[in-house]
This record gives C-alpha cells, structure tokens and sequence, in this order.
C-alpha cells in the first residue's frame, strides 16, 4: 500500500511506485538491502512475526556460541533437532519471482548490488552476481582463527544432518561426526558454518562493501526486513542522512521513516515494478 504524503495508505499503485523508483535513480546506483522476508515466499521461515523461527527456538540458545555450546553439552539432541528443522527449508528452497526480479534488474544494470543478511544463497542461485552477505552464509565453512571460507556443497551439509539425526543423544557420537564435516584447519584454527550469531561481529570486509554501495546509491530499496538486528539496521539510517530517498516493500510496515512504503509480497511486487521500469 502506497502511503501519501499524509501518510494515509493509499492504493499500491505499481506504476507510481516504478515512476517513484525511475525518478529517483541515475541509471544502476539503485541498491537494495534484503532480509528473511524475500525468502519466505521460496518456503523459508522468517525469524520474527508470526510461524518465525524464533516463536519455536529460543535465540538466545539457538544463535549465539554460548547457547549453543551450553546446550550441546547438556542435551545434544535439541541441537540436532534444530538442525533438521531448519536445514531442509534451506536445501529445498529455491529462488523465487522476487530474488529472480533482483538479478534481472542487476542484468539490466539498474541495481548496483544485493546487500543482504540472509544466508540461503537465493539471490546468487536466482543471478545476482554483487550479493553482499553480513551474516554468512549457510552453505560455507569458515576457520574460527583466520577466517578462511570454504564452500560447503549442499549434498555435503544435507549427508552431515542426517548422520547428526542418526546419532542425536550421542554427545561423542556427533562430536566425531562434526569432526569430519568441519575439519581443523592448516592454520590450527577449526572450521564451523559460516553464520554470523549474536553477538559475533559480521565479516569486516562484506561490511566495508556494504557501505562502498550504499554511499554510492541514489535510492535503496529495503525489502523483507524487519530492521531490528544490528549493525544492519543502522544501514538505511546512514543512507537517510545523506537525502538519499529509500523505498520499502514489505507485507507489513518495518517502522523504519522510508519515503515510500510498498505494502505486500517482495516476490509479487518486484515483478511489477521491473514491468514498468
Ligand atoms: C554484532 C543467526 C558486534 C544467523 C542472527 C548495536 C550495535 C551493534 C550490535 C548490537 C547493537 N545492539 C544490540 C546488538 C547486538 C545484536 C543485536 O542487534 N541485537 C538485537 C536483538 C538488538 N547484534 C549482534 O549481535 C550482531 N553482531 O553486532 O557484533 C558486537 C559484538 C558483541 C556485542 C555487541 C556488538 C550479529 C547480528 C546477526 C545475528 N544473527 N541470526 C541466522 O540464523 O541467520 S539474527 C537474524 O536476524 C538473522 O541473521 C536475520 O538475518 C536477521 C534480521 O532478520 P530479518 O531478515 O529482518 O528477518 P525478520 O524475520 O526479523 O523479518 C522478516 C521481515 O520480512 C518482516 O518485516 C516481515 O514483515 C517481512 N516479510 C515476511 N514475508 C514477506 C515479507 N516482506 C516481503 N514479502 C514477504 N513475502
Ligand atoms: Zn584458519
């Protein structure tokens, strides 16, 4: 829904939000800022709001170090349980007519580049090449010392879920298991997925990155985010002071002061935008 400028919602008219978007970039310095809410239409649970991840794990266990490792220790099996639930949305997932919109736009060179906290790879499997990723990414590895990345085939962490499952009360078990799927590394350090948890400061080059594009944006898009996590949620915030106009599309209002607000479904809205752009 298109607020005007008495901020009354008005029809979401998609013409008037492409022309919006059309005034308000020089060709390609559009960027875009992502979060779980353009996956949800590819069968991705968001974290928040309603059927979210963190209504049925509690974060403070399931995504920081501590609660993890303290949790491993005590009861093995809530972990692996975790895992099964979560791992299978993100190995069956696949890019919808939204993350697909995206990479048409960055094809077409309107879109500067994806800046996104998500961590299911859609955006480069639909064809965005410059997808900046804050939080990781589920399908990579990376050395607790000197952060080296390894790509992590899907078939790979799929075989190490099921063999976890296998042995899900069996602490030594599992321990040898994730041994061999996230082995030492030659600089000593050991590697574990590359997920940025609370608390775990986001990958400093991906962050320097992230600012490069939005310095140099004329408009940015926020799409499918809640704009609660940060660093992240400053983001759009350093894009505003500079007068740069942000356009958000979301199905239910972030409360973040964007100069206009696009009420609904990232995988509906965006192809209509790309329509008439
Ligand atoms: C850090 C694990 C340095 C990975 C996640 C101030 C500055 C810096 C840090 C902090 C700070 N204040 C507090 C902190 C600490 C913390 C934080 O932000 N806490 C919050 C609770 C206040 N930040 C951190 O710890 C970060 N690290 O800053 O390090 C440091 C170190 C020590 C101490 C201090 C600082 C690390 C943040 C990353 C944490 N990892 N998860 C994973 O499992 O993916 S957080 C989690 O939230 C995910 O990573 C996710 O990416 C992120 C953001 O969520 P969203 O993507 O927005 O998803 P959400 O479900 O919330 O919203 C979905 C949206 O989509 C909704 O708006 C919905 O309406 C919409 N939607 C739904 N369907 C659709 C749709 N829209 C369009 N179409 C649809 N179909
Ligand atoms: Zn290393």
């Amino acid at each position: 829904m298109r607020q005007d400028d008495v901020g009354n919602n008005a029809e979401m008219i998609p013409e008037e939000a492409a022309n919006y978007i059309k005034n308000n970039f020089n060709k390609g310095n559009i960027a875009c800022m992502t979060g779980a809410g353009i996956s949800a239409e590819s069968g991705i649970p968001t974290f928040r709001g309603k059927g979210g991840l963190w209504e049925k794990y509690r974060p403070e266990i399931y995504a920081t170090t501590m609660g993890l490792v303290s949790t491993f220790e005590n009861k093995p099996e809530k972990i692996v349980d975790f895992l099964n639930d979560f791992y299978p949305f993100l190995l069956n997932a696949k890019p919808n007519p939204g993350h697909i919109a995206l990479a048409v736009m960055q094809k077409e060179g309107i879109l500067k580049a994806v800046v996104t906290q998500n961590i299911d790879s859609l955006h480069q499997q639909a064809g965005s090449r410059s997808v900046i990723e804050l939080h990781g990414n589920a399908f990579r590895i990376r050395c607790t010392d000197c952060l080296k990345t390894i790509a992590c085939e899907k078939d790979r962490i799929k075989e190490m879920v099921e063999l976890l499952k296998m042995y899900r009360r069996q602490r030594l078990q599992l321990l040898r298991i994730l041994s061999r799927y996230f082995p030492k590394c030659e600089c000593g350090g050991r590697f574990r997925i590359d997920i940025v948890l609370f608390g775990e400061t986001l990958p400093p080059d991906a962050l320097k990155e992230a600012y490069r594009v939005l310095e140099n944006c004329s408009l940015l898009l926020v799409i499918g985010t809640s704009l609660v996590i940060y660093p992240v949620a400053s983001l759009p915030l350093y894009v505003k002071e500079r007068g740069v106009k942000i356009v958000e599309i979301n199905n239910e209002p972030s409360n973040f002061p964007c100069d206009l607000f696009i009420q609904g479904k990232a995988g509906e809205i965006l192809p209509e935008i790309l329509k008439i752009l």
